[in-house]
């Protein structure tokens, strides 16, 4: 019998508190996995014709997605309130707000790939409310530093659908298995190569981007050789540095001048799955886990992925 996400139970001291809240993201990733595969019969690709509150186009996908992942969490009554990428505002769960937990979710990522049939994902992060149960859930409780999130991981939806997360005891990737409707455990353990493998960067923001680090790339690139890929998608550019090492980054520049990527919704999710697979996560000269966040939205420069590269670029 194949361990499905039940195992999550046994993990670490939060496993058991974790499972249920997990088991929703993995039922609202199967639901916005058959919303993605028959959207263009649905008129469902392209704008929705509303903004989200970072000024961009939301797409009629990344709303639906939204709304999934909400209802699901809300079907947990683990949750007391959601922070979304696509939400100005945190939303609390009006039945549930005196449940301990909270979830930061961007519900779909790299959805610029729409279009085009590639790679997306979502990612979420689940951290313990600080405010009293008794009290209304506040934004206050959302802006706690990576190193007080309980679990976090991320969903991909590619060839095949995967739900990889961590509890705090290592990174476990669980691929949905079409036979049986369950996510079974098929990379338990994942370790990323202590270097590697590939770089994964928009280059075309090589001349805006700041600190010299232009030429720290080009330097690493002819010192190690690595080949470069770069899907667009966060989760699936991220999935690849896991499994076979490099560097994943999203640098400041001169149009984003705090870099792209939002500390709640992607960077402090994938650093705490990042660190958990024994690979580096730094905001340049600070880990993104060490971060203090500040507002909902905030962003911040990104640089993920094996110890030695990490170091390459930022040393
Ligand atoms: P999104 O959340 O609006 O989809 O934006 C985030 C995405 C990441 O998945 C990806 O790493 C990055 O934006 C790509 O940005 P760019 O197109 O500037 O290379
Ligand atoms: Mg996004």
């Amino acid at each position: 019998m194949p361990s499905t996400m039940n195992n999550i139970a046994k993990q670490g001291d939060h496993g058991s508190a974790m499972m249920p809240v997990i088991q929703g993201v993995g039922r609202a990733a199967i639901e916005i996995a058959a919303v993605l595969r028959g959207a263009v019969f649905r008129g469902a690709l392209g704008g929705a014709g509303s903004e989200n509150i970072q000024g961009e186009q939301q797409q009629v996908l990344d709303v639906l997605s939204d709304e999934i992942f909400l209802e699901e969490m809300r079907s947990t009554g683990f949750i007391c309130a959601v922070g979304s990428e696509e939400q100005e505002e945190l939303l609390v769960i009006e039945e549930y707000t005196d449940a301990d937990y909270l979830v930061l979710v961007d519900p779909l990522d790299g959805s610029s790939n729409l279009d085009v049939d590639g790679p997306v994902g979502t990612i979420f992060s689940i951290v313990k409310r600080k405010t009293a149960n008794s009290e209304r859930p506040h934004v206050s409780d959302t802006l706690q530093s990576g190193r007080e999130v309980i679990a976090a991981g991320y969903v991909l939806y590619g060839p095949s659908l995967m739900l990889v997360c961590s509890v705090g005891e290592g990174v476990h990737g669980y691929t949905f298995n079409p036979a049986n409707a369950r996510f079974e455990l098929s990379h338990p353990d994942m370790r990323i190569p202590e270097m590697g493998g590939y770089y994964s960067v928009n280059e075309s923001n090589k001349k805006k981007w700041a600190d010299g680090m232009g030429d720290k790339l080009i330097a690493m690139k002819e010192e190690t050789g690595l080949g470069m890929r770069y899907v667009g998608a966060m989760v699936a550019d991220m999935h690849r540095t896991i499994l076979k090492g490099g560097v994943f980054l999203y640098p400041a520049d001169d149009k984003n001048t705090t870099g792209k990527l939002r500390l709640l919704y992607e960077a402090i999710p994938m650093a705490f799955v990042m660190e958990q697979a024994g690979g580096k996560a730094m905001s340049k000269d600070i880990a993104i886990l060490d971060i203090q966040p500040e507002a909902l939205h905030q962003r911040v420069p990104v640089y993920l992925g094996s110890n030695t590269n990490v170091d390459a670029l930022l040393g």
